[in-house]
């Protein structure tokens, strides 16, 4: 056997990857690098690069412990190079190995350049299947062959009949497949929140976090108090705690919004899941157990798995499915730059300065908050889409390209023309009034509808309906909004649109 080198890249720190498999500790030799390309080529959150430097070195240790040869590059290292492929080839150099294996990168661009590496090196390359999904590439990609429509629901009664999960018989657990009916409660104030459970940083995340304060000083986000379990033991902890303490609200309230309420009934371990520190198939199985034990109802069970099985496999198979192109999606052509206050929380609007200021504390904010709140008003508001994934890619912890795009490309901004929704998530401020608390203490009137007070998601609402009728007036799902347009005098709707242009100039 000739010795191999294996590259495990950040968010691949799961013992039982693919690249790991039939590793001999005699021999072959694992690397993890810290570079600035992958650090820089989105300006990340200080807690999203501690949280992976850390991870990655706590991974490192643990390879170690059990018997491995670990090349570790920290981002310091006076010879490092900055970047994974250059890296790949002093690490080459330096130990001569007869080939190199990595796992399949989550990521196109970072595919796409260690292929170009493997077609010039010297040793062969193979890129292994990532097998941490319930789904392959192209399983997805047969499922999607002939269809018209590709709706993440029926994709996952897939999903959930491959795995078995909620599943009684062939049918459905309860009868349904989907109880999101259930889950649309606005939270109170006065209900007991639990937290996400709080990791002390060791040693090693110390020394990431001072690493990370010198190098990143700019980079925007609060690094401390840093609490993001870092190793797999820490994130099945934190699973754990979310099951005992949240899972059973987590369907009820999972779209309600309260101010100073960062986490309500959220797991908050996508971040985890997203590096391989927890398996999403062991995941369920241990939501589906508190069901089954009654600890917690199916609304919430069935929401939670749907999540994972349904919504982050989707998501993850359109990626690789649309991939490159997908990414410049422009389906509005829009070119409205991002608003500064993006990277502030400094605005007036008190729902947006929430999730934004919670993001910069925490690189965290919840999936309605991300669509409802700061996706929705990028999409009412015009801003390019390219620009609004890189927000979102460079701001949460959970982000890797190939869940967050799809997300932003395609749910949040419809900038993909109806591929994965059937009709853009944009509404006026009544949902958000609806959902949350946001609006009792904001300058805005939610109540009022054109003005200086009115609140601005309701003119922009009418204002972005208008202005891509010709785009959407054919949509049947939004036949009753339009109608409603329609039906409006001249004098009002000459009165949302001057409102909505008043606002809109603000943010030229
Ligand atoms: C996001 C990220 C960051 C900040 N830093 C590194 C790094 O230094 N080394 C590394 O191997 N990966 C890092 N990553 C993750 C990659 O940018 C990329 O998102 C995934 O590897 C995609 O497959």
């Amino acid at each position: 056997m000739t010795r191999r080198l294996i590259l495990i890249l950040g968010d691949q720190l799961s013992s039982g990857i693919s690249s790991l498999k039939n590793a001999d500790p005699a021999q072959d030799v694992i690397m993890l690098a810290e570079v600035t390309d992958e650090a820089t080529y989105v300006p990340h959150h200080k807690k999203k690069i501690a949280f992976i430097f850390s991870a990655m070195r706590h991974f490192a240790a643990e390879l170690e412990a059990a018997g491995y040869t670990v090349r570790y590059v920290k981002l310091d290292d006076k010879d490092n190079t900055g970047s994974l492929s250059d890296e790949l080839s002093r690490a080459v150099s330096a130990l001569q190995p007869g080939c190199v294996f990595v796992t399949q990168p989550g990521e196109w661009r970072v595919k796409t350049a260690l292929e170009n590496w493997g077609t010039k090196s010297s040793v062969p390359l193979t890129l292994l299947t990532d097998d941490r999904f319930i789904a392959t590439i192209e399983e997805f990609a047969q499922w999607s062959e002939g269809r018209k429509s590709l709706r993440m629901e029926y994709f996952y009664r897939e999903m959930r009949r491959k795995t078995g999960l909620l599943m009684d018989g062939d049918r459905p657990e309860g009868g349904k497949w989907n109880y999101d009916t259930e889950n649309r409660k606005p939270a109170r104030g006065d209900l007991f929140m639990p937290s996400p459970l709080r990791v002390v940083p060791d040693g090693i995340t110390k020394a990431v976090l001072r690493l990370v304060d010198n190098r990143f000083s700019n980079n925007f986000g609060d690094l401390e108090p840093f609490w993001f379990a870092v190793t797999s033991d820490g994130a099945e902890q934190a699973l754990d705690h979310f099951i005992k303490t949240a899972l059973k609200d987590f369907g009820a309230y999972q779209d309600a919004m309260l101010v100073g309420e960062k986490f309500l009934y959220h797991a908050v371990i996508s971040l985890y899941l997203n590096i391989g520190l927890l398996d999403p198939l062991d995941i369920c199985r241990r939501a589906e157990q508190a069901y089954r034990a009654g600890d917690a109802p199916l609304n919430s069970v069935e929401g939670f798995i749907r999540q994972i099985i349904g919504w982050r496999e989707y998501v993850r198979g359109i990626y690789w499915l649309k991939m490159p192109e997908y990414e410049s999606s422009n389906f509005f052509s829009t070119d409205r730059d991002l608003p500064a206050f993006y990277w502030t929380g400094k605005t007036e609007l008190t729902c947006l300065r929430e999730a934004i200021s919670q993001t910069k504390e925490e690189a965290y904010a919840h999936h309605i908050q991300r669509l409802m709140i700061t996706g929705n008003f990028a999409l009412l508001t015009g801003i390019e889409p390219r620009q609004v994934h890189e927000w979102y890619l460079a701001v949460y912890a959970d982000a890797f390209e190939w869940a967050e795009l799809p997300n932003t490309i395609g749910m949040s901004q419809f900038a993909d023309g109806g591929l994965l929704g059937s009709k853009p998530y944009v509404s006026g401020g009544n949902y958000i009034s609806k959902m949350s608390d946001y609006c009792e203490n904001c300058r805005f009137d939610v109540k009022k509808k054109t003005g200086d007070e009115a609140c601005p998601f309701n003119s922009l609402y009418w204002h972005f309906l208008d202005r891509h009728k010709n785009k959407l007036g054919s949509n049947g799902r939004l036949g009753n909004v339009y109608r409603t347009w329609n039906r409006m005098s001249e004098d009002k709707k000459a009165d949302y649109l001057a409102t909505a242009d008043a606002f809109l100039k603000t943010l030229d």
